[in-house]
């Protein structure tokens, strides 16, 4: 019997209290996720105590879409050959075990799973800090269709003890709201907040980094004169108001609705946390000018940008330092990283609602844009009587950033351009990235692999030795990819339990639905194709399998529609026999990290067409191109450094770019003329506008169509003969199947910048100022 077979059974029996023979699989997954716990808990304490004195990093994020994390932990701390052979006698193999893991959802899309990679990151580069965040009872909602309609259920990550978490109801913070400012800030309510906290390991278990989830609580839970009154309700009230704090994250990624629940998580996560920091500084160092030298905070979007009065707050208010003083050693202490250039998801909050819930914030505002209007001549954080939470995080950051090379620009050009004026050293690049664990060592066994077996191994740790693939690319690699590829075609066909034709192109566009990201383009595309099959039924048509997935915000109507659109025209191309052979379209409910995870390593094809401008970055297309997918894609967010970096001559770019776009829109009357000068487009909005797809209800798309022909704002119909014709340059690249596996190479072999590593590195050196630690032994 194994050592680690023993200590999993010894689990099972003494901390459960559990028959090993008679455990179920919930039970032998506890068991193996405490072993693995067991065995970061050392390298987690000693990396905290030698790094106790040094300048910390904390990553404030309302959303970590942490994806599981058994498998992860298991590969990195090098076990996970060793737990498939301890178990190859129990009941339930690693396999199982494994897929048994609920996935942790705490996040909508980019923004939360970007958090995720950056721990995992801080942790395999040994960057000292941690992440905070909020333990909501129910992440982003689970995904259904009924008739194509999409459905939202709870998601109950949180039914079982997650078995990763330690729990520390010692450290308590009180959190405030309401009430009034006479002297001193009198809250009407208060709560607790109170943190679990999770190791999340490196690679190669050499050091790990923390996140901390709060949680709220009510300072006295039951109340029993109420009770004893007999409000049997009112009682337990308290209770109540604490938890819905926590209930549940708010769906939206782009749109800011300004709901005081929304205000009041924001603030619970900010205030805790800064709490928690300052109590851990003061442990170390007792003057508070030197915060900055010691602490540098990130914050995720302007999603915690309350960490500006807030930190004025507690070090004026609680520990007595001098009001301007404070305003600066938190300028100096805060960072900022801006995520989209949307102006509908650009937070402000009604001087009204912000006033009543943190009163003695909305002075600190105030004090905060004396202070810019001082330096600069110039307030904007309080406009139109509603508070600007992009310009109040701009103001009180050392340093901004946009997350990709155009971004970067266009955040200094546009939404941000006066602020640049006033503090032209503020604004920095990092272009995002992704971990390589996660999305190439782990997700894609059978590729990692081949690359290993090239190179050896240590890309998952420096990906850009990636490159050193590069002279191995022959025509014996290709075909080796190319049977990879198509085994795991195979698998996700298996997993999904749908029949699909693993030599068609799988063509994959996942990620939120929304219409600057364009899904819809890709759907009249699809319809284009199957009419021209028709009306070519004899020509050479490459096989295509066209995979739809991701979630839209639940108040987001045009989304849905879209949803419901793949539906209803996937119902008729799949039921087209003259069509069947080639062109499939398939829509997998709920997408999330782990659907992530079988999806790319089968994808052929990376849609990445969002309208030049909108895309911050991406983190989808990083994914897509390091499994050997090729991009179909705009100018947009990371494309740009990707198709610089893969070659153009590996990219397949269409569409209007950034300039073009904003000229096109100044004369919106255009849109149906460019419609009609495109007979094949004309063609496909003919159908859907006679109700071909949904005959039962013929009128459903008329909007949609009224809206392409009067006001494209996204510039669907513009695009949509670039991308036809990008598309059918594909179907004759796919065929030579040797010169395609030769570009899905270089693909890979050119994408190791766009590593996490690399990008914690750039903001360890540019934004931070903190040096690397040294594995623990
Ligand atoms: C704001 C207010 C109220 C409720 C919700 C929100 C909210 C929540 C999430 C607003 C935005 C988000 C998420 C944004 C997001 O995911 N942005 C993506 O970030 C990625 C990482 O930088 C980029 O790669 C993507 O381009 C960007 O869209």
């Amino acid at each position: 019997m194994s050592e680690l077979y023993q200590s999993i059974y010894s689990q099972l029996h003494h901390s459960q209290a559990r028959a090993p023979e008679e455990a179920d699989l919930a039970s032998w997954r506890a068991a193996v996720v405490d072993v693995l716990r067991q065995r970061i808990v050392p390298t987690w304490l000693s990396a905290q105590r030698r790094s106790a004195h040094s300048k910390q990093v904390y990553y404030l994020s309302m959303e970590f879409l942490l994806g599981r994390l058994l498998e992860d932990a298991a590969n990195n701390l090098g076990l996970r050959d060793a737990l498939e052979h301890a178990l190859q006698d129990a009941p339930f193999s690693f396999e199982q075990i494994i897929a048994d893991e609920p996935d942790p959802a705490l996040g909508n899309g980019g923004l939360g799973r970007l958090a995720a990679c950056f721990l995992e990151s801080m942790a395999s580069v040994g960057c000292a800090g941690a992440g905070y965040g909020l333990r909501f009872e129910h992440g982003l909602f689970r995904q259904q269709f009924c008739e194509g309609a999409q459905q939202e259920y709870a998601d109950q990550w949180l039914s079982e003890h997650s078995g990763w978490e330690f729990p520390r109801p010692e450290r308590r913070f009180h959190i405030g709201f309401g009430g009034s400012v006479s002297g001193e800030w009198q809250p009407e309510h208060q709560l607790i907040a109170t943190p679990t906290v999770m190791p999340i390991a490196g690679w190669s278990g050499g050091w790990a980094s923390t996140l901390r989830l709060w949680q709220a609580q009510p300072v006295e839970g039951f109340d029993f004169a109420r009770f004893n009154h007999g409000d049997f309700a009112g009682a337990s009230d308290s209770e109540r108001e604490a938890r819905d704090l926590c209930r549940v994250l708010y769906p939206n990624d782009s749109n800011a609705a300004g709901k005081s629940l929304r205000l009041k998580q924001e603030y619970l996560l900010v205030s805790a946390s800064l709490q928690e920091i300052l109590w851990r500084f003061s442990r170390v160092c007792q003057d508070w000018l030197e915060l900055p030298q010691r602490v540098a905070i990130q914050l995720n979007d302007t999603h915690p940008a309350l960490a500006g009065p807030e930190l004025v707050r507690l070090l004026h208010d609680v520990h007595g330092v001098a009001l301007q003083s404070a305003i600066e050693i938190s300028q100096q202490t805060l960072h900022y990283t801006n995520h989209t250039l949307l102006p509908e998801a650009l937070e402000c909050w009604s001087t009204w609602l912000f006033g009543n819930l943190l009163p003695r914030h909305m002075q600190l505002v105030e004090a905060i844009e004396d202070w810019q209007s001082r330096q600069t001549g110039r307030r904007s954080i309080i406009r139109d009587h509603q508070v600007h939470m992009g310009d109040l995080a701009f103001v009180m950051a050392r340093r901004v950033n946009g997350v990709s090379a155009l971004h970067t620009d266009l955040v200094t050009s546009t939404v941000f351009a006066d602020l640049h004026a006033d503090f032209p050293d503020r604004i920095v690049n990092q272009t995002n990235g992704i971990t390589p664990r996660r999305w190439l060592h782990s997700a894609n066994p059978r590729l990692s692999g081949l690359i290993s077996e090239r190179i050896g191994d240590t890309w998952v740790a420096d990906l850009e030795t990636l490159e050193q693939l590069e002279p191995h690319i022959d025509t014996g690699f290709c075909e080796q990819l190319s049977r990879v590829k198509r085994d795991n075609k195979i698998a996700l066909a298996q997993s999904l339990g749908l029949a699909l034709n693993p030599d068609a192109i799988f063509d994959t566009q996942a990620k939120r639905f929304h219409e600057y990201k364009r899904q819809l383009l890709n759907v009249l595309e699809t319809i284009a194709l199957w009419q021209a099959m028709h009306e070519s039924p004899n020509a050479a048509w490459t096989p295509r399998v066209k995979i739809f997935a991701g979630k839209a915000a639940p108040g987001y109507a045009a989304a849905k529609q879209v949803i419901q659109l793949v539906h209803d025209v996937a119902r008729v191309i799949n039921n087209d026999p003259v069509t069947q052979q080639w062109l499939q379209v398939v829509f997998p409910e709920n997408y999330n990290v782990s659907l992530a995870e079988r999806l790319i390593p089968a994808t052929d094809v990376s849609e990445q067409i969002s309208t030049a401008g909108t895309e911050a970055s991406g983190t989808g297309n990083m994914k897509f191109a390091l499994n050997g997918a090729l991009t179909v894609g705009t100018l947009d967010g990371a494309n740009v450094e990707i198709r610089e970096r893969v070659g153009a001559e590996n990219f397949f770019l269409f569409g209007l770019q950034t300039d073009a776009v904003a000229q096109r829109r100044a004369q919106p009357q255009r849109s149906r003329a460019i419609i009609e000068s495109s007979e094949r487009l004309s063609g496909v909005l003919q159908l859907l506008a006679e109700g071909y797809f949904c005959r039962l209800e013929p009128g459903r798309y008329h909007d949609l169509v009224h809206h392409l022909w009067h006001h494209d704002y996204y510039l669907v119909g513009d695009d949509f003969d670039s991308y036809y014709d990008c598309q059918r340059l594909i179907d004759t690249a796919y065929n030579e199947q040797t010169s395609w596996q030769k570009m899905a190479a270089l693909n890979i072999s050119r994408c190791g910048y766009f590593s996490s590593d690399r990008t914690i590195r750039g903001y360890m050196q540019d934004i931070w100022q903190v040096e690397a630690h040294a594995a623990v032994e």
